[in-house]
C-alpha cells in the first residue's frame, strides 16, 4: 500500500483489531539450536552467536548459530573481516612524525608511512605521551574514543584504553552517545529515565494486546540485524510474527524502507518530509483536541504542565493554531491523514514504536518529548500494548529478560576500584563533553558552553589514542574535521583496519579481530537470553595484537610492574575463567544451574537462560499507572511533564519549556530550488564503516559507491538515470554516489546511508566512497543535549562528468 491510500479501509483493511488478537503464548522464543546444529567453531558478534567453518586453519564460512526465520546478512562477514586487503598488517608511523616526534613534518593525512617493531611503537607513543601529559596535564590526553568495538567483555576496546589512561593519571573523556544524544537528554526531564535503553512492554504483550503498532521512523528489520552485546535474534523474529498477526501496522518514514518492503501489503507507508514529525505530531494532536478525543483523565492523573502545551497548539500565545491544515504545509501530508491518524489512534490500544534516525537532527529533543506527550493525550501509557516504546528496534528491547546468569566485565580502573597498590594513582576520565561536540572541542580549548542546565569547559587537546571507533566515518563535516585533526600533536589509532582515521593518524597499532581471541558475552541487551563463549578461531593476521596486551604492555613502560598491575596479573582465559564464576554465582541466586568452566568451555555451545512468564508479561509504566503517587516518576512532578520548568529555568532558545515546532537551518522548507534534503539512514549490510569493504558491497555498490537513492521526480529535471555515477556536493564537501532512482523516498530528499568509508581525493577534494558525512551538518542538537544532528542536511546533486577517480577506499597505504 502506498502513501497516497489514505482512506480508513486502506489503514484498517488488514487490521487485528476485527481479525482478533492473537494469542499470548504465541510468541513463543526460537530454541537456541546448539544441539542441534551442524559443527564449527562457537563464537560470537554483534551480529549474534555464529558458528565458525575452519579449513587449514583458514576461516572459509560464518553462519547464524540460533534458529531463526528472518535472514541477517551481516552474520557471513566472517572470512572478509579477517582477510580484507583493508587489514593493517604491523605498526605503522607517519614518515614526518618518526623523522621528528616534537616538530613533526608533512600532514597527517598526506604523508607515507613507515614499518615499525611493536618495542618501537611503543616506545615512541610513551615518550610523546609523558612529554604531553607532563607539559599539559591529563585533560590535554583524550581518551574518549567512542565506538562500536568488538563484542565481548574482556577485548574491550575502549575500556582498556581507559584502563591504561588511568594507570597513566587520568584523561579526557565523552558524555553520551551518537545514537541517543538527544532523547538520552531529554527524556529523564520529561519521564524520569532515559527510556531509549531500557526494556519495553514486552513482544508478547504486543502481540497479544497491541491492535494498532506504530514504527515511526523505525526500521528494525536493518538495525535489529545487531546488538551492543550480541542479538539475541529475537526482536527480528517479533517483526516477522507481527507481520503474520495481521494487526495494523503504520509506517511513518520519509524512505520506504526494509522494514516497510517487509510488512508489504500488510502496512500504510506514510512519508512526511524529513524533521517535520513534531509539526505533524502537532496536527495529530490538534485534531484529538478539537474531536474531544484527548484522553483529559489521563492528562489530569499523570502529566504535569499540559495546559501550557494546549495553550501553545491552540495558538493562544502566538496566534498560530498547530491544526492539521498548519502541520500540512510543513511535513507535506494531507491534513485528512493527520485527522485519521488522529482517529485511529484514539479509537484503538496503539503501541507508538519510535527509532531515533528523527532525533539526530537539529532539535532533535523535540522528537521524543513530543511523541510522549502525545501518547499522553491516547492515555494508553501503562496499559499493555498502548502508549510509547524507543527501544523496540534497538538491541531486542521487547523480548523479555531471562533468569540468567550474568557476566561482569573488565573495567576501566585496575582492581575495579580506585587504587591499585600505593604507589599508584589512578584517575578516571578528569574532563569530559559530549561526544559528538569534538570538533568543536578541537576548535575552542578552554571556551565556555552549555550542556544540560551546566556551564562546560572545552579541554585543550594535545593528545588523541582511539581504539574501538572509526571516527573519520562517524562524525560529521569531515573536512572541518579533518581541520581540526591536526591541532594534537600525537594521533594514535589502534585498528584492525586502515579506515580513514588510521589513514590520518601518525601512530596506527594493528589489532586482532574477535576471531583472533577468547571471550565471552550474553546476547540481548536486556534479556540476558544467552550466555556464548567467543572462541578463537584461526591465528591473528600479520603483527596484529589484542587490546589487552598492547595496553598491558604500555603500563610496564608507565612505571615497572605496570603490567602486572594492568592485568591483574591475569592471562587472557584466566579473566574468563573469573568472569564465568561470576556469572555462575549470579546464576545461582536466580536459579539457574550452569557447568563448570571447562565443561563450558570445552562443549563449544552456548548457555541458553531461563524464561521467565512474569518478565514475558513486563508493561512499562503499569505500576506508575496503578499507582503515582507510590510509584512516581523520577521527574521534579513525580508525573510525565508535558511542560518543564527545569528546562524553562535554562532559557534556551533552541530548547523551550514545552514541545515545540522550531524550524531547522537546513531542511526541505528552507531549501533553494536545486537543493534537497539529505537523509543518512542506518545500511542494511553494514554495521556502521564496519563490513564496508565487505563482499556484501558488490550487492549495493552502484558505480562501485555508495548508493544515492532519488526520487524519479528530482532525478529527471537534472539528467540523472540508474546507476548513473553523481556528484553530490554542497558547501562543505562533495562526494561520488551511484544513482538508484526509486519512489521508495520522499520527493525532496535523498538517502546516502551512513558509514562509507571517506576516500578523499587529494586533487579534486572529492570523497570517491560516497562518504555522507562529508556532506553533513555539524552543529548540536541544541544547547541541552549537545547530541549528534547528522540528519540535517541539504545538498545539490548532478550527474559526473570529471575525470575517472579510482576508488581507494579500502586499499592500505604504501608500504601496509
Ligand atoms: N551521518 C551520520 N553519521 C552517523 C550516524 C548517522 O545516522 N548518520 N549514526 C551515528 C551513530 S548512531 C553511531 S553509533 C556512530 C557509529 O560510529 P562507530 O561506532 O565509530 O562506527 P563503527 O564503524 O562501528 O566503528 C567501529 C570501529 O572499531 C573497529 N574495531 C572493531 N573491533 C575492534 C577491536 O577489537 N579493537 C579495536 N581497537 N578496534 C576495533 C572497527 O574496525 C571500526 O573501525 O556513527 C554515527 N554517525
Ligand atoms: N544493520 C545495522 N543495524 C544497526 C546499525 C547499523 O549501522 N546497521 N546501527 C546500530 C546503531 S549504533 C543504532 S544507534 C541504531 C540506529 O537506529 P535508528 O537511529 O532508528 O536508525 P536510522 O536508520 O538512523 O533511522 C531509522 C529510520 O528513521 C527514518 N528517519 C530518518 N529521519 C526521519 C525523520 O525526520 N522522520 C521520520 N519519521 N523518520 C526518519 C530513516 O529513514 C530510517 O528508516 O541501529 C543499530 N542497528
Ligand atoms: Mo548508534
Amino acid at each position: 500500500m502506498t502513501m497516497t491510500d489514505i482512506s480508513r479501509r486502506g489503514f484498517l483493511k488488514t487490521s487485528g483489531i476485527t481479525a482478533g488478537a492473537v494469542a499470548f503464548s504465541s510468541f513463543a522464543p526460537l530454541a537456541a539450536t546448539s544441539n542441534e546444529r551442524g559443527s564449527g567453531v562457537l563464537t560470537a558478534g554483534r551480529m549474534g552467536p555464529i558458528l565458525c567453518e575452519v579449513k587449514d586453519g583458514k576461516l572459509v564460512a560464518t553462519k547464524n548459530a540460533l534458529a531463526q526465520t528472518m535472514p541477517n546478512s551481516l552474520q557471513l562477514t566472517g572470512p572478509d573481516q579477517v582477510y580484507t586487503k583493508a587489514r593493517v598488517k604491523y605498526p605503522m608511523v607517519r614518515k614526518g612524525y618518526l623523522a621528528n616526534p616534537e616538530q613533526p613534518q608533512g600532514t597527517r593525512g598526506s604523508d607515507e608511512f613507515v614499518r615499525v617493531s611493536w618495542p618501537e611503537a611503543y616506545k615512541l607513543i610513551h615518550e610523546q605521551h609523558m612529554r604531553i601529559r607532563k607539559q599539559y596535564g591529563p585533560a590535554s590526553v583524550f581518551a574518549g574514543s567512542y565506538g562500536w568495538r568488538s563484542s565481548g567483555i574482556l577485548h574491550k576496546a575502549q575500556t582498556l584504553l581507559q584502563r591504561y589512561m588511568s594507570m597513566a593519571g587520568g584523561y579526557s573523556g565523552h558524555l553520551g552517545d551518537y545514537s541517543t544524544g538527544a532523547a538520552q537528554i531529554i527524556m529523564p526531564h520529561v519521564v524520569g529515565s532515559i527510556e531509549v535503553y531500557e526494556q519495553q512492554t514486552t513482544y508478547p504483550v504486543i502481540l497479544e494486546s497491541s491492535d494498532v503498532v506504530v514504527l515511526w521512523g523505525l526500521n528494525p528489520v536493518n538495525t535489529l540485524k545487531i546488538a551492543w552485546t550480541s542479538t539475541d535474534c529475537a526482536g527480528l523474529e517479533f517483526f516477522h510474527q507481527l507481520k503474520k498477526s495481521g494487526k495494523t501496522v503504520i509506517i511513518i518514514d520519509p524512505i520506504r524502507s526494509e522494514t516497510a518492503e517487509f510488512f508489504g501489503d500488510n502496512t500504510t507507508w506514510v512519508a512526511p518530509h524529513p524533521m517535520t514529525d513534531v509539526a505533524m505530531m502537532l496536527g495529530i494532536a490538534h485534531t484529538l483536541v478539537k474531536n474531544n478525543k484527548h484522553n483529559i483523565e489521563f492528562l489530569q492523573k499523570y502529566t504535569e504542565g499540559y495546559q501550557t502545551f494546549e495553550d501553545y497548539l491552540l495558538g493562544k500565545q502566538d496566534g498560530i493554531e498547530k491544526s492539521a491544515d498548519w502541520a500540512s504545509t510543513i511535513c507535506g501530508l494531507p491534513a485528512k491523514q493527520m485527522h485519521l491518524l488522529a482517529d485511529i489512534f484514539a479509537e484503538n490500544r496503539t503501541m507508538l514504536m519510535a527509532g531515533w534516525g528523527m532525533q539526530r537532527q537539529q532539535y532533535g529533543e523535540q522528537r521524543h518529548w513530543m511523541l510522549v506527550t502525545l501518547a499522553a493525550m491516547l492515555g494508553q501509557i501503562g496499559l499493555p500494548g498502548g502508549g510509547f516504546g524507543f527501544s523496540y528496534h534497538y538491541s531486542n528491547g521487547g523480548n523479555p529478560t531471562r533468569d540468567a546468569g550474568v557476566l561482569p566485565a573488565i573495567s576501566a580502573s585496575p582492581g575495579g576500584g580506585s587504587s591499585a597498590g600505593n604507589d599508584w594513582a589512578i584517575s578516571g576520565a578528569v574532563q569530559s563533553f559530549p561526544v559528538a561536540r569534538i570538533v568543536e572541542a578541537l576548535e575552542n580549548p578552554g571556551v565556555e558552553y552549555s550542556h544540560n542546565g551546566h556551564t562546560l569547559t572545552f579541554p585543550d587537546i594535545k593528545m588523541i589514542w582511539w581504539a574501538g571507533g572509526a571516527n573519520f566515518t562517524h562524525h560529521q563535516d569531515t573536512n572541518r574535521l579533518i581541520k581540526a585533526w591536526q591541532k594534537p600533536e600525537l594521533v594514535v589509532i589502534s585498528e584492525p583496519y586502515w579506515t580513514a582515521a588510521a589513514k590520518h593518524a601518525d601512530v596506527v597499532l594493528p589489532i586482532t579481530t574477535s576471531f583472533e581471541r577468547n571471550d565471552l558475552t550474553m546476547t540481548g541487551d536486556y534479556s540476558n537470553q544467552h550466555l556464548v563463549p567467543m572462541k578463537q578461531v584461526v591465528e591473528p593476521q600479520g603483527e596484529a595484537r589484542n587490546d589487552f596486551d598492547v595496553f598491558a604492555d604500555m603500563a610496564e613502560l608507565l612505571k615497572p610492574g605496570g603490567h602486572d598491575v594492568y592485568t591483574e596479573g591475569k592471562t587472557e582465559m584466566e579473566w574468563l575463567y573469573g568472569f564465568y564464576v561470576a556469572a555462575q554465582k549470579s546464576g545461582r541466586a536466580a536459579r539457574v544451574a550452569m557447568p563448570n568452566f571447562d565443561t563450558f568451555w570445552a562443549n563449544n555451545q552456548l548457555i541458553e537462560m531461563k524464561y521467565n512468564d512474569k518478565a514475558a508479561g513486563f508493561v512499562r509504566y503499569a505500576d506508575f499507572r496503578q499507582d503515582p503517587v507510590v510509584n512516581p516518576l523520577g521527574t521534579p512532578s513525580g508525573k510525565i511533564e508535558i511542560t518543564s520548568k527545569t528546562i524553562a529555568g535554562f532559557e534556551l532558545p533552541d530548547c523551550p519549556a514545552h514541545p515545540t515546532w522550531l524550524e531547522p537551518t537546513e531542511y526541505t522548507g528552507s531549501a533553494k530550488q536545486d537543493e534537497l534534503q539529505l537523509m543518512t539512514a542506518h545500511a542494511a549490510d553494514r554495521l556502521h564503516s564496519q563490513f564496508n569493504y565487505a563482499e556484501l558491497r558488490d550487492g549495493y555498490a552502484i558505480a562501485n559507491r555508495e548508493p544515492i537513492w532519488i526520487h524519479p521526480q528530482d532525478a529527471k529535471p537534472r539528467g540523472i538515470a540508474d546507476g548513473d555515477l553523481v556528484r553530490a556536493f554542497n558547501g562543505r564537501g562533495q562526494v561520488l554516489v551511484g544513482a538508484l532512482i526509486t519512489e521508495r523516498i520522499k520527493p525532496g530528499s535523498v538517502c546516502i546511508h551512513e558509514g562509507g568509508w571517506p576516500d578523499l581525493d587529494p586533487a579534486t577534494g572529492i570523497c570517491k566512497n560516497g562518504g555522507a558525512n562529508v556532506l553533513t551538518l555539524d552543529i548540536p542538537t541544541s544547547r541541552l543535549a549537545n547530541g549528534c544532528a547528522a540528519n540535517s542536511a541539504l545538498v545539490k546533486i548532478e550527474k559526473y562528468t570529471g575525470p575517472e577517480l579510482t576508488l581507494t577506499a579500502f586499499d592500505p597505504p604504501k608500504n601496509g
